[in-house]
């Protein structure tokens, strides 16, 4: 199949999943176009059947804000033409449903069709896409979709409590690509982090004040005064910096490393003996998918779709969101002994494979299929 993908490039959980589906769906021999308005963080080597076109904005000085929508729903247009695309894969409702479904009037009046499928993410829905500025052009977006998938059982249920949804929304959560999120031997960087043999923690995200970061550094240092361990911080945004000066200023400090945006998560993830994600709101937890696939159990929040993938007692502990003397005491639970820390890591990794690429691929090549009315070779 042709299949246009349209997503933000930078590093948020959208974008990573949107651009590693690609990268398989060119494994399976499909031709994938990636168009957003930079390169996709993961698109970073050259990949046979792929191709990246980029979304120029036109500035002029009468548009105080650039027209990102329009000029998105125009370069649609032109790739959906040229590369006769057989379907059009949206990720992040916000402004991308909108723009692709203007592109397929536009289409439309030239007497050529364009599926569209929109793939909600978390904040499009949870948080921005609720806000009664944006609420009725998502509702709109979604029921106008030719097919609608949520990335969570809780974030399928969240879309249809809070907008006027008519369409049936699809769950085909987020997966972990296992050729890449593994454990690897990393011992020699184990041991030069932590000397003593101290436990290492683990947080990554886009630091946006949803993931509550200042919840992994309380948690961190309650367990630190019991058991004396590491702490390692992967990411940037917005709320770093007011975090690295909270980090100086207490007594665990100089136990926590900001490592900034890391390209080889999964070889830092190898070294860790727990992963934090006390996050506001979590329509599924990519990242803490990604720990779970490199044998790293989870300290989380009930928010969202976390319980879906984090289980607790078994991968790890849930707790109320905030309740950070709950998680540093189910952190200490986990790291009482090398036998439980073992349990734990063992489950997690048999509770991420449940979310292998190699499966949940095919529910969205099944779609693809579906909506663009062509019939799967036996094999595929
Ligand atoms: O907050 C982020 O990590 C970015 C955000 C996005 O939409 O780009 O991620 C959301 O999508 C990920 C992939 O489907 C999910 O795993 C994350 O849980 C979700 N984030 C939130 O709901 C806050």
């Amino acid at each position: 199949m042709r299949i246009g993908i349209v997503c933000y490039p930078t590093f948020g959980g959208s974008g990573v999943l949107a651009t590693e589906l690609g990268k398989a769906l060119a494994v399976k021999g499909h031709e994938v176009h990636f168009i957003s308005y930079n390169q996709p963080a993961r698109l970073d080597f050259f990949t046979e059947n792929v191709f990246y076109h980029e979304v120029s904005i036109l500035k002029y000085p009468l548009f105080e804000y650039a027209p990102y929508e329009t000029a998105l729903a125009g370069k649609i247009v032109d790739i959906a033409k040229i590369a006769n695309l057989d379907v059009l894969h949206v990720h992040y409702a916000i402004p991308h449903a909108s723009a692709a479904l203007l592109a397929k009037m536009i289409l439309a009046e030239e007497g050529l069709s364009l599926p569209v499928i929109t793939t909600l993410h978390g904040t499009d829905i949870t948080l921005v896409g609720r806000e009664a500025t944006y609420e009725p052009v998502v509702s709109w977006s979604i029921n106008n979709s030719d097919a609608v998938t949520a990335v969570s059982e809780s974030l399928r249920r969240d879309t249809l409590e809070h907008f006027h949804i008519r369409k049936p929304i699809q769950v085909i959560t987020n997966f972990i690509d296992f050729s890449r999120f593994n454990k690897k031997p990393k011992e020699h960087f184990k041991k030069a982090i932590s000397p003593n043999g101290e436990k290492i923690l683990v947080h990554t995200s886009n630091f946006r004040k949803v993931k509550r970061v200042d919840d992994v550094i309380e948690v961190f240092c309650r367990v630190n005064q019991k058991m004396p361990c590491k702490l390692l911080m992967i990411g940037d945004g917005p709320e770093r910096s007011h975090i690295e000066k909270m980090t100086r200023e207490l007594a665990c400090g100089d136990k926590v490393t900001f490592l900034g945006k890391q390209e080889a998560v999964e070889e830092i993830l190898s070294v860790c003996d727990l992963f934090i994600l006390p996050s506001e709101t979590e329509s599924f937890g990519l990242a803490a998918l990604e720990a779970m696939a490199c044998e790293v159990p989870v300290i989380s929040s009930n928010a969202g779709g976390i319980p879906e993938v984090n289980i607790h007692g078994e991968t790890g502990y849930l707790s109320n969101v905030g309740d950070v003397e709950d998680m540093a005491m189910n952190a200490l639970k986990i790291l009482e002994s090398e036998e439980t820390l073992l349990a734990f890591k063992n489950r997690a990794l048999e509770q991420a494979r449940k979310f292998d690429l190699d499966i949940i691929i095919n529910d969205y090549i099944q779609l693809y299929a579906e909506v663009a009315g062509l019939k799967l070779p036996a094999a595929q």
